[in-house]
């Protein structure tokens, strides 16, 4: 995929790309093409412009969220949830996948799903170690175009875009670089997030 998107004042966002949702106890659809995909784009995003062709990568942001569950979530159906258990703290179920961990530095790792009460699909108050939020982090960048990837799109992705748009900012989903639950519910979600203002790229 050719990311025909200015890189001025752009952000990448991983959302959830953890091992319960590519293999382990949520595993959606479509896991492996949707890293690879995440791996072609990060590839042209940090690609050198540099003429002497020194080998060195120039620097784009990429922020990552992370679902990060106590073991007795809410959404978990041993409470009464919807959802086997996932991503509990602690456990591989909740890790980055190794090939894009490499990238992902600490401060723009943003958890969400840490309170047992709540389900939070949304990543957009995710929270960094720091206590700032995703959203606020992209503000003090001074960020504007929100590139994102990522499990699922019928959940976490999709109300992830939505409160960016809401927040003002211009969020793109990249469709080759994302998973899903339903495929149903993936290109349903697709439409809806098109007739809101999301670009689906
Ligand atoms: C998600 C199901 C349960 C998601 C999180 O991030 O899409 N889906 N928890
Ligand atoms: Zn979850």
């Amino acid at each position: 995929m050719n990311v025909n998107i200015p890189k001025k004042d752009c952000a990448l966002v991983v959302v959830d790309m953890l091992y319960d949702f590519i293999d382990g106890s949520l595993a959606c659809q479509e896991t492996d093409q949707a890293v690879a995909g995440t791996l072609r784009v990060i590839e042209e995003l940090t690609a050198g412009t540099d003429p002497d062709n020194s080998g060195i990568r120039s620097i784009f942001p990429i922020l990552f969220i992370r679902d990060h569950h106590p073991a007795n979530h809410c959404s978990f159906v041993e409470q009464g949830g919807p959802w086997p258990p996932h991503c509990v703290q602690g456990t591989r179920g909740a890790e980055i996948h190794e090939r894009l961990a490499p990238y992902a530095a600490e401060d723009l790792c943003f958890c969400k799903g840490e309170d047992p009460e709540k389900e939070q699909y949304s990543g957009f108050e995710g929270k960094n170690p720091c206590g700032q939020s995703l959203g606020e982090v992209l503000e003090l960048m001074e960020i504007r175009n929100v590139l994102i990837c990522g499990i699922a799109t019928e959940y976490c992705v999709r109300n992830t875009a939505e409160d960016l748009l809401k927040a003002g900012f211009k969020p793109t989903v990249l469709t080759d670089c994302i998973a899903y639950v339903d495929a149903q519910g993936h290109r349903d979600a697709l439409e809806a997030m098109e007739k809101e203002g999301i670009h689906c790229l």
